[in-house]
């Protein structure tokens, strides 16, 4: 079978902005800065991705007091590996469960035979702690190709890692398909060409989705056979 499915991480595999918003306002505490994110700010921010460009876009953009003018990328790395600790801590402490039909509709693939991708913004840490709270040992295995964070130059909505991801796998945009829950995420895969089912999210759902090949509330409504619709 030389199909693929390529998941996004955050909000597609697990609700984990909430935990992410969370982790971000620990480590600004453990810093000792007066800064805190709630639900309201956290959307705006997220139209970002990458928590250490978010950082930065609340520093540079909404005027945030506390950063030093010097070295403010070290500053930032600093205080985002803080956060990275912060929210693998909260995964593994089992506070994550999978989105509805998110295990289903994997254990359908694999019995199909389709081959399993994650193309994703943020940390690897970050989906080692998901993976492993959510599939236990097996967690790593399920996926054949993971792109994650740094390891691309532009994050999403740029394509470059569902480009990385389609190299990695050998495959074609067209013997793809992605499952993602934001804009960003939708316009990153486009961009590669690959068709997008969307499973809007609790930070997302506001959000547009035209150029979906398929919007749904969650997987668990969703037959197999509307995602094998998809390839040619
Ligand atoms: C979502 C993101 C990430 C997370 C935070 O990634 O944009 O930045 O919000 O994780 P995706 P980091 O939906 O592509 O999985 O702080 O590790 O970036
Ligand atoms: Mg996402």
């Amino acid at each position: 079978m030389n199909r693929a499915i390529i998941f996004d991480v955050d909000g597609t595999l697990a609700e984990t902005e909430e935990t992410h918003r969370k982790a971000f306002n620990r480590a600004f505490e453990g810093a000792g800065l007066s800064w805190s994110w709630d639900q309201d700010l956290y959307r705006a921010l997220l139209a970002v991705t990458g928590g250490k460009e978010r950082i930065r876009h609340f520093i540079e953009d909404y005027g945030a007091e506390g950063a030093p003018k010097d070295d403010l990328d070290a500053f930032i790395r600093k205080l985002h590996a803080e956060k990275t600790t912060a929210y693998t801590q909260m995964v593994k402490g089992g506070e994550l469960e999978l989105r509805p039909g998110v295990r289903s509709v994997i254990a359908a693939a694999r019995q199909k035979g389709y081959r399993l991708a994650l193309a994703t913004t943020t940390t690897p840490a970050n989906i080692d702690a998901l993976l492993a709270a959510t599939f236990g040992d097996t967690g790593n295995s399920l996926f054949e190709v993971i792109c994650a964070g740094d390891s691309v130059p532009n994050k999403k909505p740029a394509p470059d890692v569902y480009l990385r991801a389609l190299e990695e796998l050998d495959l074609p945009a067209g013997s793809c398909v992605a499952v993602e829950d934001s804009r960003n995420g939708l316009l990153s895969a486009c961009a590669a060409g690959v068709a997008t089912i969307v499973t809007p999210g609790i930070y997302t759902c506001d959000e547009s989705f035209d150029e979906a090949a398929l919007v749904i509330d969650n997987l668990e409504s969703l037959d197999f056979a509307a995602i094998e619709a998809l390839f040619p």
